[in-house]
């Protein structure tokens, strides 16, 4: 589905304003300097392109943003992932795979509806989401047990929560908008009540710690694959808090019990094995939080990116 498979567009969204902890604005700057963007050019040959800069969208966040349907500066997220959208949607439009560095997670309102909307022009189709999460960020504003919106993401994107208003998600047109039936969790172990009832009653795919338990990560993401469908572009959503807290401790609500690291890998692996990833966010590292773990999670989530961009051993 990529015109060009070894052209990579990258955008560092040094953003926070989807929940409460500061820290996570740094993670793109922490993730680059360690060297990801120049393994990928030189161990795995893509031509990279990227404007050298981390965006804050500082004269995106509006000064006034009261609470609205107890969501939590809504204005500010609402303006900075209408911006990301058109920067996603301008690399994947020339069918380049596009990275995005979070940020937290609320920023997968951008970058999915632009790789959405560019899929729906160039190709006539549907792309299908694969998020990899502790969570299952698709929180209706009102049942929202925190307001933080990167517990909501997905909900926006599909529609499961609708506002009108311009400057508060309004933005978000049929073109962007991802179907519950295209959407595959994989990961999952703490999921709110109220997010519980959507799963079901949309009959969305999700694969939680007890599957994986329960059939191995091999057979769990061969049926995500599966219920995919061999011919569909993917946009893998990679929260780095889908790791156990001891390969990635540096994130804002860390759950324990999850994957591995190489669970981690493997899931990536097998995703760009399927020769239809069109683009990954990776989200959720907050260097500034557990001091001791920052260098490590910043580790793992190079190496989620390096196995979902191709490499492997031999
Ligand atoms: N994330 N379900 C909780 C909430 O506040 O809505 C946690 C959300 C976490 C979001 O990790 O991207
Ligand atoms: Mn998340
Ligand atoms: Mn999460
Ligand atoms: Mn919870």
């Amino acid at each position: 589905f990529l015109s060009h498979p070894n052209q990579l567009g990258v955008v560092a969204v040094g953003f926070n304003g989807g929940q409460m902890k500061k820290g996570v604005e740094a993670a793109p700057m922490a993730l680059i300097e360690s060297g990801l963007l120049v393994d990928l050019k030189e161990d795995l040959d893509y031509e990279v392109h990227h404007d050298n800069t981390v965006h804050y969208y500082e004269k995106d966040i509006p000064a006034e943003d009261p609470d609205h349907r107890g969501m939590k500066k809504p204005r500010a997220v609402s303006a900075v992932t209408e911006r990301l959208s058109s920067q996603v949607y301008n690399y994947a439009k020339d069918g380049k795979f596009v990275l995005t560095l979070g940020g937290d997670h609320s920023i997968a309102i951008g970058s999915v509806s632009g790789t959405a909307k560019a899929i729906r022009e160039r190709l006539g189709r549907e792309m299908a989401v694969i998020w990899v999460d502790a969570h299952a960020d698709i929180n209706l504003p009102e049942l929202s047990p925190s307001g933080n919106i990167h517990g909501m993401p997905m909900a926006f994107l599909t529609r499961l929560a609708r506002e009108d208003k311009r400057d508060i998600f309004g933005w978000l047109q049929d073109e962007h908008i991802v179907s519950t039936r295209k959407l595959v969790y994989i990961g999952l172990r703490d999921v709110d009540r109220g997010e519980k009832k959507i799963l079901r009653d949309n009959n969305i795919k999700a694969f939680s710690m007890h599957d994986i338990d329960r059939h191995g990560i091999g057979r769990v993401v061969e049926m995500a694959l599966a219920h995919i469908g061999n011919d569909t572009p993917i946009h893998l959503s990679f929260d780095v808090d889908a790791l156990d807290p001891q390969w990635a401790p540096s994130t804002g609500t860390p759950v324990r019990g999850g994957l591995t690291l190489r669970e981690g890998d493997f899931i990536c692996e097998c995703v760009h094995e399927t020769g239809n990833l069109v683009a990954m966010d990776l989200v959720e590292v907050n260097p500034s939080l557990e001091s001791v773990g920052a260098a490590e999670t910043i580790r793992a989530g190079c190496s989620l990116v390096r196995s979902a961009l191709g490499d492997t051993l031999l």
